[in-house]
């Protein structure tokens, strides 16, 4: 089923130049960049996006990492959309991450772990409602999309 699903590149993937190579990885498997821009997040904005990691103890360095630098927010349209990023992004601690993925070739460390991406098509429209308005979606077609959906 074709889903949106929402993605960040993290101040640490802007300040080590991987933004190209990450979206890379997206691009190739066959996603559709939807909706992209980057920009700064605020502490109010961060607060409501990590809402559910409230009171952790990562939660305020959580906070001030993400507002430390610019960060690159997209929109991914494609086939399971939700799931296949996940996939291609690997475990939230990159140590455990495997090989093959964003952050099991890129990062090590939990707390700069390059990508965020939703974990399912609840949290996906939700986190693409703060980050995203209606007519920032732009509306194109990849050939993928046609074999899938004649
Ligand atoms: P993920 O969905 O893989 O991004 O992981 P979580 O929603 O569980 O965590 C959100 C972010 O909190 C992670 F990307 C990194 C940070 N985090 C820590 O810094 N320490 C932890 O123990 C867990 C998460």
């Amino acid at each position: 089923m074709q889903e949106t699903t929402f993605v960040m590149l993290k101040p640490d993937c802007v300040q080590r130049g991987k933004i190209g190579r990450v979206i890379s990885r997206f691009e190739n498997k066959g996603l559709r960049v939807s909706a992209m821009k980057m920009i700064e997040v605020d502490n109010k904005t961060a607060s409501i996006h990590y809402k559910e990691h409230e009171g952790k103890d990562f939660y305020e360095p959580l906070l001030s990492y993400i507002c430390s630098g610019p960060v690159v927010v997209m929109a991914l349209t494609g086939d399971s959309a939700v799931k296949v990023v996940r996939k291609l992004m690997g475990k939230t601690d990159p140590k455990d991450a495997a090989p093959g993925t964003v952050r099991g070739d890129f990062a090590i460390d939990i707390s700069r772990n390059i990508v965020h991406a939703s974990d399912s098509q609840e949290s996906a429209d939700r986190e693409l409602s703060i980050f995203f308005d209606d007519e920032e979606y732009l509306e194109y077609h990849r050939i993928e999309e046609e074999w899938i959906y004649p």
